[in-house]
């Protein structure tokens, strides 16, 4: 039996609820502590708890009750909904994150996953092949706390010691689980109006290009960076991380290959703003380079998985 304890703040989430599922194969369902701020039909097969992570106490409280050896904190407000309320965003983002990494330190917690974001990236950046130190001048508030998040992560390291590493996620792409409040999310909403045969309008205009990632990619590029060796990680902010980049007129002309007739129109909204303040594509070298990452989806074999389980998870309901 693993002797890790790990803990999972976030649980019910987009990525959350996929790598709680992954962490369980890996590490067996007593070792995996999934907490939430809601309560959620996602965990029956293991532990799950309340969480709220602004809660410092209840927070160490867990730590300290299961013996967590390592944190996955992925309670965050993404891009577009952090628009709309900017301070309130600032304090989830920024606070939680202090919460579990002073947990992590007073408690001896051995490593944490801190998630980033392309939203680090703003003006001023090569837009294309974004590299690793491009500067991060984020518009969005989301953006904002994620690059102070990073700065934060490796001044634990620096100053503690204390074993956190992170991605930086393009938008991730699953049928397991659906996301919410971000600026990628039309690249999920768009495969499940194509089962459903229905129109889809996008919010972003047909030629914005994005980085993006399958969520199995996502997820095991996250279990790979934990996994690594602590002497090979040498990017302690956070590193990039690509999968594949496209515009919506290319993720639609992908689904029409196999949904011929799938009618999508374009009618780009505040988000629009947003996707154009990112890189079109990521240039993830010191990822393949330290710890030996490469996806393994492009965008027509995720389109194919993607309409696989979505039309088996619909025929089934
Ligand atoms: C968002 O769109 O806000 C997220 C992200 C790229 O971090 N999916």
């Amino acid at each position: 039996m693993s002797k890790e304890k790990i803990l999972i703040i976030g649980a019910n989430g987009q990525i959350g609820s996929v790598l709680s599922a992954a962490l369980r194969d890996q590490f067996g369902s007593d070792s995996v502590i999934a907490t939430d701020i809601r309560d959620g039909a996602k965990h029956q097969e293991g532990i799950f708890e309340i969480l709220d992570v602004l809660d410092a106490a209840a927070l160490g409280s867990i730590v300290e009750r299961h013996q967590v050896t390592q944190i996955y904190h992925l309670a965050a407000i993404l891009s577009a909904k952090g628009e709309a309320n900017p301070l309130k965003t600032w304090d989830i983002n920024m606070n939680g994150l202090f919460n579990v990494l002073e947990v992590a330190r007073e408690k001896g917690v051995q490593k944490v996953f801190h998630p980033s974001s392309i939203a680090v990236f703003g003006s001023d950046i090569p837009r294309q092949h974004t590299p690793q130190d491009a500067v991060l001048k984020p518009t969005t508030v989301y953006g904002m706390s994620k690059v102070a998040g990073e700065l934060w992560s490796q001044y634990y390291f620096q100053r503690y010691g204390l074993d956190v590493r992170s991605l930086r996620y393009p938008g991730v792409i699953g049928y397991q689980s659906d996301p919410g409040g971000g600026t990628t999310d039309y690249a999920v909403e768009i495969y499940h109006y194509a089962v459903k045969g229905k129109p889809y309008a996008c919010f972003l205009s047909q030629k914005t290009m994005l980085p993006m990632i399958y969520m199995d990619d996502a997820i095991r590029a996250t279990l790979e960076l934990m996994d690594a060796p602590a002497e090979s990680i040498r990017v302690r902010t956070s590193y990039n991380l690509a999968g594949m980049s496209f515009s919506p007129e290319q993720i639609a002309a992908s689904i029409q290959q196999e949904v011929p007739g799938f009618n999508v129109l374009y009618q780009p909204d505040f988000r629009q703003k947003i996707a154009d303040s990112w890189p079109e594509s990521i240039d993830d070298s010191a990822a393949r380079k330290d710890w030996g990452w490469q996806p393994k989806y492009d965008l027509d074999s995720m389109t194919r998985d993607m309409l696989f389980h979505l039309q088996e998870k619909y025929a089934s309901v």
